[in-house]
């Protein structure tokens, strides 16, 4: 093909044809067929390569810019999309991609925080199944659209669940609920409600958190700083820090705090550290935003988990709560939580509800209603109700044995270093304390998978396994 023959669509049959082949028409209406595409063609080259300039791309043109030849396009194959940088993997989802692709027999996954059974396995609850087989057979059931705000329903279980049936602030109406999609929807919403009502305000978050906190609130547009909250020396908690953090933030910032098994430390506020923390919100005028992704998995009592947020709502405080169902229905993949900021009066309550709709209808206009049923379902039937705290109750217990199992393994081995905090430390999580070159050695060696800050999630450790883990720990402690 010469520089000058140009691939264009036939006019009818919509057939690329080159230039010099007959079509059947006659040679007038060729030539005008031919400057017609000609123009067309003039300008979308002209707009990739205002877009390709855009994008700084130093490749070559797409296409010429006289348009003569549009094999330019045929002589240089690529995409608009060549000068997109590659990603680097999520630091806590991009581990069990890593743990997929490994063909070792002895593989651990204890990066990402998903309970699993004795036998390593996912477990989907009793409760849940059960849930399920009544929604099934349950033909008043239909696929419509939720509202905006998600499953009325649902919402009004979700906060009788995190802040008690009886709290005065759900009786007198001051507390807005909308579902959203788990918690980090739930986080997202509020971030950017935050960004919109409460301008200038940035979020103080502890240090460490979890990763995802530090990319959500710039989304929604607020600034992050953090506050101390762990120290390593002591693998507990910096309590001075923390406070002194908190009274130097500016009146009315926004303070995040982990309702229960901090992620990823395990550490928690005693309930007179809470009482303290809150004296100092109160003081400060700061606004708190409970993070609870937890709730039943700390103590395995539903109730117990909910305290810290319960306190600060019953000193007449007004708070945000953002709630999880995956870890504590383990409803992971479906997506379900919800997002309550309770006020000062049911006015305000009703106001603030219209404006989380404004975010939500934009970003996914309604919330899917399979995982939303499935809770409704569990919380409002005492039976299912019943079966799921004792459910809960087992998974939490589970992973406080595993950490018995582990801890007196690494004893076992004389394993350099005090490893009580395996012990001490509160939830899913066990902050090990590995440096980045150790864990590592656990990847690298051991085929145990966990993120890179040291942390393993103890819902992934089994009793069959609880020695094969200390021996990759006591190897990578004596000799990285
Ligand atoms: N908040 C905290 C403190 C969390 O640990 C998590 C999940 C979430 C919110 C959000 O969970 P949803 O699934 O959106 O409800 N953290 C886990 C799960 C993996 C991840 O990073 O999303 C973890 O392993 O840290």
């Amino acid at each position: 093909m010469s520089s000058l023959d140009v691939q264009m669509p036939h006019a009818k049959s919509g057939n690329w044809f080159r230039s010099g082949e007959t079509t059947g028409a006659s040679g007038d209406t060729r030539s005008q067929m031919r400057r017609f595409k000609l123009s067309t063609m003039d300008k979308v080259g002209n707009r990739l390569n205002k877009l390709q300039a855009h994008l700084g791309s130093e490749s070559e043109l797409l296409v010429a810019p006289n348009n003569t030849s549009a094999v330019a396009v045929e002589a240089t194959p690529g995409s608009i999309w060549n000068g997109v940088p590659q990603a680097p993997p999520d630091p806590i989802l991009g581990v069990s991609e890593a743990f997929k692709a490994d063909k070792d027999g002895s593989k651990m996954n204890l990066g990402v925080g998903a309970y699993r059974t004795e036998e390593g396995k996912p477990l989907v609850l009793n409760s849940v199944r059960a849930a399920e087989r009544q929604m099934v057979a349950d033909m008043s059931l239909n696929k419509e659209y939720l509202g905006i705000g998600g499953n009325p329903n649902f919402c009004k279980l979700s906060r009788e669940l995190i802040l008690g049936a009886d709290c005065a602030a759900v009786r007198e109406g001051r507390v807005s609920t909308v579902q959203s999609l788990s918690g980090t929807g739930a986080l997202r919403i509020a971030a950017e409600f935050l960004g919109t009502f409460y301008k200038g305000a940035a979020v103080y978050l502890p240090n460490p958190t979890w990763g995802n906190h530090k990319k959500i609130f710039p989304n929604g547009g607020v600034a992050v700083k953090s506050y101390r909250y762990y120290n390593p020396a002591t693998r507990g908690l910096d309590f001075q820090g923390l406070c002194e953090d908190l009274c130097a933030a500016p009146a009315g910032s926004i303070i995040l705090l982990h309702a229960c098994a901090h992620n990823p430390t395990g550490v928690d506020p005693t309930h007179e550290q809470w009482a303290e923390i809150l004296k100092v919100v109160k003081a400060k005028q700061l606004l708190p935003l409970f993070d609870s992704a937890y709730q039943g998995f700390a103590s395995g009592d539903l109730d117990r988990d909910a305290q810290a947020v319960r306190m600060f709502v019953n000193a007449g405080l007004e708070v945000i709560i953002c709630q999880s169902y995956a870890k504590n229905m383990g409803l992971y993949g479906e997506r379900i939580g919800a997002l309550s900021f309770v006020v000062a009066d049911a006015g305000v309550a009703k106001k603030v509800y219209s404006q989380m709709q404004q975010v939500i209808r934009p970003m996914y206009s309604n919330p899917p209603m399979h995982g939303a049923a499935i809770v409704e379902r569990i919380l409002s039937n005492k039976e299912n109700y019943e079966a799921w705290k004792l459910e809960v109750k087992g998974m939490a217990d589970r992973i406080i044995s595993m950490r018995t199992a582990l801890h007196s393994a690494l004893q076992k081995l004389g394993t350099p270093g005090n490893w009580d905090h395996i012990l001490n430390q509160i939830g899913m999580f066990t902050f090990t304390g590995l440096n980045s070159a150790q864990v590592t050695n656990m990847t690298k060696k051991h085929h145990v998978y966990m993120t890179q800050d040291g942390r393993i999630s103890m819902a992934g450790v089994t009793a069959a396994k609880a020695q094969y883990l200390a021996a990759a720990i006591d190897d990578s402690v004596r000799n990285c």
